[in-house]
């Protein structure tokens, strides 16, 4: 005699990588101070509650990473741009887990342009 048991079978939850890095508004205006917030940068992770840590990183698309900073998952501006003269900055942006794991993507952020006054100086002889 013997008596069925149920058969658990226990998953576990292994830790995976971020699958992406988002950044919702990708477009600053030109003459904004340095400090101004782009945008917050989001991440999917296929885990539940995993927690996001967000840095720029060198590798393709690094090209303008000194014009920017990130704090916290806030990216913010590093310089003071200039539509006539650079109208897309391509940064590269890493996103790690709680668990090391990471997943880089690259961006381009668009500086929009602001009607500047022509600025006239009389000149007197
Ligand atoms: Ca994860
Ligand atoms: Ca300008
Ligand atoms: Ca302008």
């Amino acid at each position: 005699m013997y008596v069925e048991q149920p058969l658990t079978v226990k998953v576990l939850n292994l830790n995976e990588p971020p699958t992406n890095v988002l950044l919702p508004n990708y477009t600053v205006k030109e003459n904004q101070p340095v400090g101004t917030t782009v945008g917050t940068l989001n991440t999917s992770d296929p885990d539940a509650g995993d927690t996001a840590s967000y840095r720029l990183v060198a590798g393709p698309g690094s090209t303008d990473n000194a014009s920017f900073t990130i704090s916290g998952n806030e990216l913010k501006t590093a310089a003071v741009f200039n539509f006539e003269a650079k109208r897309a900055y391509s940064i590269r942006v890493r996103v790690t887990d709680q668990g090391g794991l990471y997943f880089e993507k690259m961006k381009t952020v668009d500086v929009t342009n602001v009607n500047e006054r022509l600025r006239t100086f009389a000149c007197r002889t």
